[in-house]
């Protein structure tokens, strides 16, 4: 009966993710399989990140699971599929002090719970599921002492939500789309760790934080409709050129590109039947904003990235950059006003 009374848990906090080269489109809507690679920068995960504690114990008669507080339902494949992996690779867990021994094969009757917390608004395009399934394969892989690498973890976190593979590393990114059936090769890659350019400021211009629709149904309405989806993102020269851009910190080819892409993406968006309009009117005059001051310096000093969502993402060459962005930004969409815009400044500690 005593040894009915334990309970193990681990805590572990993952960071969200921001796509420059965006995902969109599914060769496999079940093991989630992308038709391009993506690449996207981790952000600081002192600023919009998940919080996941994973607890295990004899007296959980089944998984259960909460988000902000509030219990959701684990019966979908998404969080199926990451939970029937994980326990898949468990491992033997002993913590000796507490006379606690856990054997391989008791944890296919072993049950957990999951509490997780957004530090930021959830699925508002701030990409919380990316961290959110990131943080829970990370999380419960702790727990069941899974030994996997994070690359194979990757593949698992893909599982529940495809930007989620990109949230286990730091740094530059690339989820390579990979070409076999069972997913095995359609993993994250760091390309830069978080210390290679460390320069870059990013700023989340908050256009809206309602919640967003679900974007899976939306982005196989894209595969099926669209005519512009190019599901190779342009030659393959342009791509290794984005990789080089990063490997030599060439913030003007890393911009132009970035900003190309995210262009791309939402022109894909409304060239879909019916069409899908992600950005408003806001999120327009802050493109312009950008633009106008790029092309007045002559060089590139903010890029300019959106996802499915309203909200602007602004990457800043430098903290200089930064700040006279924010400066634009306060006189052009000053607070309180009608298109109220709260601006967060990520990835500067000061
Ligand atoms: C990205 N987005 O690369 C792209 C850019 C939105 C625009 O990944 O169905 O939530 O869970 O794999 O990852 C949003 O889609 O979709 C997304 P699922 P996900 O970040």
């Amino acid at each position: 009966e005593e040894s009915q009374k334990w309970v193990l848990m681990v805590t572990a906090q993952t960071p969200t993710n921001i796509a420059v080269i965006k995902y969109w489109g599914k060769r496999d809507e079940n093991l989630i399989l992308a038709i391009n690679d993506s690449i996207s920068v981790t952000l600081d995960p002192a600023h919009l990140c998940t919080t996941t504690t994973v607890a295990v114990s004899p007296a959980f008669n089944q998984d259960r699971m909460w988000l902000n507080g509030k219990e959701i339902s684990l019966s979908g494949g998404r969080y199926q599929n990451c939970l029937r992996e994980i326990r898949a690779r468990a491992n033997d867990v002993e913590d000796e002090k507490r006379g606690i021994k856990i054997v391989k094969k008791d944890w296919e009757n072993l049950h957990v719970h999951i509490a997780s917390y957004n530090n930021f608004p959830t699925a508002a395009g701030l990409a919380s599921s990316a961290a959110g399934f990131a943080c829970l394969v990370y999380s419960l892989a702790k727990l069941m002492n899974v030994q996997e690498d994070n690359g194979k973890l990757s593949a698992i976190a893909r599982q529940g939500s495809g930007s989620a593979c990109r949230s286990l590393y730091g740094g530059f990114v690339k989820w390579v789309m990979g070409k076999e059936e069972n997913g095995s090769d359609s993993v994250a890659v760091q390309l830069v760790d978080e210390k290679h350019w460390d320069e870059l400021v990013i700023i989340i211009a908050v256009v809206s934080s309602r919640q967003m629709k679900q974007v899976a149904p939306q982005m196989l309405e894209t595969v099926e409709t669209s005519a512009l989806i190019d599901t190779g993102k342009g030659s393959s020269t342009k791509r290794i050129s984005y990789e080089e851009a990063i490997q030599n910190r060439d913030f003007p080819t890393f911009a132009q590109l970035t900003c190309a892409d995210s262009n791309q993406f939402h022109a894909v968006c409304m060239d879909t039947s019916p069409p899908i309009f992600y950005m408003n009117d806001t999120s327009h005059r802050v493109i312009g904003c950008v633009e106008k001051w790029n092309r007045s310096e002559g060089t590139p000093q903010v890029a300019y990235t959106s996802d499915a969502g309203p909200n602007a993402v602004l990457i800043a060459r430098n903290r200089k950059a930064a700040t006279l962005m924010l400066q634009r930004l306060l006189f052009h969409f000053p607070p309180n006003s009608d298109t109220d815009l709260n601006s967060y400044v990520i990835g500067d500690k000061s």
